[in-house]
């Protein structure tokens, strides 16, 4: 192996440990971080341009005691019901919460009429990444040391060069015939 074949092979492979180990911290509702929206799809429309991925981030930006974050079950984010959170109220701001399982998420506020507001979030977690998340083929990072050529098919060359032996025994048969 060459040094440039060697210095590409270590650089696909810090690509391959880059796209595998990336960690995305989605804040949630970007700039306006986590409070009652004016527009109250605010939340649906943040989450539908991220793409969130098991082991993700989710920061929620908010001041201690002006909001809080619960995980509820579906039916508790529909009707805003925060009497059945899972697990505990994160109550001190700003929080981080990984993702650590895939499949619906459901976060409201628990504070007021904070939620009826619009302060609720719903997500899907996905286990791969939708784009550039497989690993492409061996072929090409790597090509293989040894090429091992293919044996050549029946060719017109071998094809005609067996005609003429058959041409060949054929006028000899015919010289010793006649
Ligand atoms: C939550 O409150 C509603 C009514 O406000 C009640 O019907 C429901 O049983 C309560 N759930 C729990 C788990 O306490
Ligand atoms: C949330 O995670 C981000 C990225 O790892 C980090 O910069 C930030 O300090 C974290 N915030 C809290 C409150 O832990
Ligand atoms: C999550 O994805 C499933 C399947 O694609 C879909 O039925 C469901 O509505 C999605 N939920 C959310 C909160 O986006
Ligand atoms: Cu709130």
């Amino acid at each position: 192996m060459n040094k440039m074949s060697a210095i590409g092979g270590v650089m696909a492979i810090l690509m391959v440990l880059q796209c595998t180990e990336a960690v995305t911290v989605h804040v949630v509702g970007d700039g306006l971080g986590w409070t009652v929206p004016e527009d109250s799809s605010a939340y649906q429309n943040w989450a539908s341009t991220n793409n969130f991925v098991l082991g993700d981030i989710l920061s929620f930006n908010f001041e201690t005691n002006r909001h809080d974050v619960a995980e509820v079950a579906k039916g508790s984010y529909e009707t805003c019901t925060s009497n059945n959170t899972i697990g505990t109220i994160l109550l001190t701001g700003p929080t981080n919460i990984t993702l650590n399982r895939a499949g619906e998420h459901f976060y409201i506020c628990t504070i007021g009429q904070h939620c009826n507001g619009g302060q609720k979030l719903a997500i899907n977690v996905s286990t791969t990444p939708s784009t550039t998340g497989a690993l492409p083929p061996s072929t090409g990072a790597f090509p293989p040391s040894t090429t091992t050529t293919p044996p050549p098919p029946f060719s017109a060359a071998s094809g005609s060069a067996l005609a003429s032996v058959a041409l060949l025994l054929f006028s000899l048969f015919m010289g010793i015939a006649f």
